[in-house]
């Protein structure tokens, strides 16, 4: 297997704390990348930052109080109201006259593309001064696999079971999102870790509502070993499956250019969850990625 810890040597060691603001011994299960993005997220943004959590695998993960790995202010809030959680915190903290904390909603994809939606497209319309988190497992892990709205066509879900895999494919929430006008909205995945540090390191200075949507791998959601899964992450990219890329005033740039010829047949053999797709699912897949690809290139001036 290919080395992953390369490009880890990117990132500026002059300007990256060394203070670890996300403990080890989490609950997290091996290779999650939910976990590995929170520590690389709080990495960039430093000690002033407060988390706000809905029901998702996080919640879990982090730990009960007194025994959290979160060493910021880590707020648990009911499943749909990440966006309206983080929208209350920052308005205590204005009140408080502490502009400068940022206010992070940490949520996964079945709290954002589903349950929270409401409540983000809320906070997103009034460019209330937040930073909001999308962890992409692609399916509501923690209850055990269902499938959400960001389960790309083709996969197995305990409720898209056996042959019977999602027909439909993963909602555009980065379309959802620029389509309010937002500031700043971005993609990242763990498989590029710089990228995620100076990604959350730029935040800081923007004002208004930003949207991160960071690829995060699942072992057991996948289908695949937990010492691949930055191997498949990274296979996503390349793909061309999950582009990283960043939206800043309107204006494009593409972090990450694929260097390889990956397939999205070989980003979805990769992984036990796709056993039952047909070719017909990996054409239309394949068709979809190449056109967003287009699409996407063209936006950069
Ligand atoms: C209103 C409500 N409905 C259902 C649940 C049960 N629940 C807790 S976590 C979760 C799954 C969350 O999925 P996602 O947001 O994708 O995060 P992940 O678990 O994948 O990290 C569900 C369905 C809940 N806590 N509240
Ligand atoms: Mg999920």
């Amino acid at each position: 297997m290919e080395r992953t810890t390369q490009r880890m040597i990117e990132i500026p060691r002059d300007v990256m704390t060394d203070e670890e603001l996300w403990q080890p011994g989490v609950l997290s299960c091996q290779g999650c990348g939910a976990s590995l993005a929170l520590k690389l997220a709080l990495k960039g943004l430093g000690r002033r930052t407060v988390v706000v959590v809905p029901a998702c695998c996080m919640s879990i993960i982090a730990g009960p109080y007194p025994y959290s790995a979160s060493q910021v202010p880590f707020l648990h809030v009911p499943f749909e109201t990440a966006a309206a959680g983080a929208s209350g915190v920052r308005a205590a903290l204005d009140i408080r006259g502490e502009e400068d904390v940022v206010v992070m909603a940490w949520a996964g994809d079945g709290g954002t593309f589903d349950i929270g939606l409401q409540a983000l497209s809320g906070a997103a319309e009034r460019n209330d001064d937040i930073l909001y988190v999308c962890y992409d497992n692609e399916a509501y892990m923690n209850t055990g696999i269902q499938r959400s709205g960001a389960t790309p066509a083709g996969a197995w879900t305990t409720t898209t079971p056996g042959e019977a895999v999602k027909e439909e494919p993963k909602k555009d929430i980065e379309k959802i999102m620029l389509s309010h006008g937002i500031p700043y909205m971005a993609t990242a995945s763990v498989a590029y870790p710089a990228d995620i540090y100076t990604k959350f390191r730029k935040i800081r200075s923007i004002k208004g509502t930003k949207f991160i949507h960071i690829l995060s791998p699942c072992p057991p959601g996948w289908q695949i070993d937990s010492a691949d899964s930055i191997r498949v992450s990274r296979m996503a990219t390349q793909a061309k499956v999950f582009p990283i890329y960043e939206v800043e005033d309107g204006r494009y740039t593409i972090n990450v250019y694929p260097e390889r010829e990956v397939t999205v047949k070989d980003y979805v053999k990769a992984q036990g969850r796709f056993r039952y797709i047909t070719d017909d699912v990996v054409n239309a897949a394949q068709e979809l990625a190449d056109r967003k690809w287009e699409e996407l290139t063209g936006m950069v001036e």
